[in-house]
């Protein structure tokens, strides 16, 4: 029998994300509620002006682009408090917000923007020229970029000057959608195997995630907009970023539902991260492991009070139990931790703050309305306490990758499970434990690091044979690193400097965070099935070896 939640089911109301934000006939909280804050510059975004600036952007969209029901708009950001309004007047023209790490080469932007169909893209001063080259090679014009952020250009314009001044388009016009079919994000995971795809999340399945993680962080984790400590209520710091899907739906729309504040900050990092938990009284935060590792050791944090924070959620990539009792012993904070997939829009189990000792390691329970089973390789379900691939099915499960029905079959089982392709267990109170995973996918820092991506250049060098890509784990940072493992053409010398080379050859055409920062290995061959199928399993314990994980 499949797992069911421990929680009760909630409805999930059948309704797109715009009406289930901002239509709902009463609402907890004042409606010049502060919600997005920026901390640099002080300014900021309540309720009501999300809405009135998506509004005003969503007309103008129309009115300019005949931006309309379908049409995609590509985010290539940092975080801003700009983000929300923008995606939102997306929404409220019919279309969906496509993300895209700004760490992205223009020839990474450019396959996600043709991928994706984009219309045009939505980025920040400071990336004009990789947003410019990765246009041109999708063939987007160059006026068909437009800014957010505080950074202006001569040339492009602000998303706040898009606005319909003729008046053409009724503010009540907003397009009618079928929210269990209409796209309200396409976000990018290599999923399973391969390069990146665009993730589908209908309007269905992100309402649904928001209204799974409403009671849990409400009721059982004390979120709420009149919290505590001052009665002012709660306060996130957004280190996360938003085009990510666990910053996106977990800190940018949930803040933006449960009236919890959410102080963004343009891109991590731990003294200003210090600073800010200080003078803004942040009472929680989405992080990822690395975070954790940071405020468990670094010395920095000594020089700061962050005592006014009541939780932390780890989640996006695996976390030691070490550094979670190290945390609590320097800073008496608990870190539970949260599991999920872009997949699954994201969050798939939550642990309880009251129990986050007793089970620590563990991601937490089920969210409502979720199945899932643990089975074996041949997809016959386990029994608890038994260790295998977990399948799960709910409501804020996606439908499927964008233009690849071909890969529907190895996406969802025959009885409709999505096959998560991480491997873990249960224990008999539903807590849920990863400890692997089967899919190729490396997570450095929580970010996505498709390895097809990194062999398929390595592949197109003259000097290399073959070559496979696994994580290393760097446990100084608390992160998986991407390592090669290179068969070298006959007659090439296996040097040090070979290896050195290679790296950087590679490392200069990636993502900052695609670098192969475990290393370039020499070997004689690649272990391969009789199909000639990569045994990446085989290639990763020889890194476990090395790295005496
Ligand atoms: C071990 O990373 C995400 C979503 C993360 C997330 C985290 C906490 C969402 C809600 C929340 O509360 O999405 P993707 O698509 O970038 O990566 C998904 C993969 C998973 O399949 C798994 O391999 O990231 C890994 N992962 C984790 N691994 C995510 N969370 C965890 C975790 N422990 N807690």
């Amino acid at each position: 029998m499949p797992v069911k939640a421990v929680y009760p089911d909630v409805v999930i109301p059948d309704e797109d994300l715009w009406t289930y934000q901002f239509e709902q006939k009463s609402k907890p909280f004042a409606e010049d509620r502060e919600i997005y804050i920026d901390p640099d510059t002080g300014r900021s975004y309540t309720w009501a002006q999300t809405k009135a600036t998506a509004l005003e952007f969503g007309r103008g969209l129309r009115a300019a682009w005949g931006f309309q029901k379908g049409d995609v708009l590509g985010f290539f950001s940092n975080n801003t408090i700009d983000f929300a309004p923008a995606f939102f007047g997306v929404l409220w023209c019919g279309g969906a917000a496509m993300t895209a790490n700004p760490a992205y080469t223009a020839t990474e932007l450019a396959f996600q923007l043709k991928d994706s169909g984009s219309r045009g893209i939505i980025t920040q001063a400071a990336f004009l020229p990789i947003a410019t080259a990765a246009a041109k090679e999708a063939g987007i014009p160059l006026d068909r970029i437009i800014l957010m952020g505080d950074g202006r250009d001569q040339q492009f314009k602000h998303f706040t000057s898009i606005r319909d001044t003729a008046n053409k388009i009724s503010p009540s016009s907003r397009a009618r959608l079928d929210p269990k079919k209409d796209l309200a994000f396409l976000v990018y995971s290599s999923g399973t195997t391969g390069l990146p795809k665009g993730v589908m999340l209908t309007h269905t399945n992100v309402v649904a995630n928001l209204v799974q993680l409403l009671d849990l962080d409400g009721k059982y984790n004390g979120l709420h907009h009149t919290g505590e400590p001052d009665g002012k209520g709660d306060k996130q710091l957004a280190i996360l970023p938003f085009f990510h899907i666990y910053g996106l739906t977990c800190i940018a729309l949930q803040g933006l539902k449960m009236g919890l504040q959410v102080v963004v900050m343009p891109k991590f990092d731990l003294e200003r991260t210090c600073q800010i938990i200080q003078k803004h009284q942040i009472t929680y935060m989405c992080i990822p492991p690395p975070i954790v590792l940071a405020l468990a050791k670094h010395p920095l944090v000594d020089k700061y009070d962050l005592s006014s924070v009541k939780w932390l959620n780890s989640g996006a990539a695996p976390l030691g139990k070490e550094l979670v009792e190290m945390v609590w012993q320097r800073l008496k904070i608990p870190v539970m931790q949260g599991y999920g997939l872009s997949e699954t829009s994201p969050t798939l189990t939550k642990g309880a703050v009251a129990d986050w000792a007793k089970y620590n390691g563990s991601c937490g329970k089920l969210l409502p309305n979720i199945l899932a089973k643990i089975v074996d390789m041949d997809g016959n379900e386990l029994a608890q306490g038994e260790e295998g691939e977990l399948w799960v099915k709910g409501p804020n499960v996606f439908p499927g990758y964008l233009n690849r029905p071909e890969l529907a079959a190895d996406t969802f089982s025959k009885d409709g499970y999505f096959r998560t392709g991480d491997i873990g267990y249960y224990d008999k109170k539903g807590n849920f434990y990863i400890t692997d995973r089967l899919k190729e996918l490396i997570k450095y820092k929580g970010f996505q690091v498709p390895p097809a991506e990194l062999e398929a250049k390595l592949l197109g060098n003259p000097q290399i044979d073959d070559a496979c890509v696994i994580p290393a784990h760097d446990r100084e940072r608390e992160t998986e690193v991407p390592r090669a493992y290179v068969v070298l053409k006959p007659g090439t010398e296996k040097s040090d400097a070979k290896a050195r080379e290679i790296q950087e050859w590679l490392d200069a055409q990636v993502a900052e965070h695609k670098k192969l920062r475990g290393g370039v290995r020499f070997v004689d061959e690649i272990p391969k099935n009789a199909s000639g199928k990569l045994l990446r399993r085989v290639v990763r314990e020889m890194a476990r070896k090395e790295d005496r994980v």
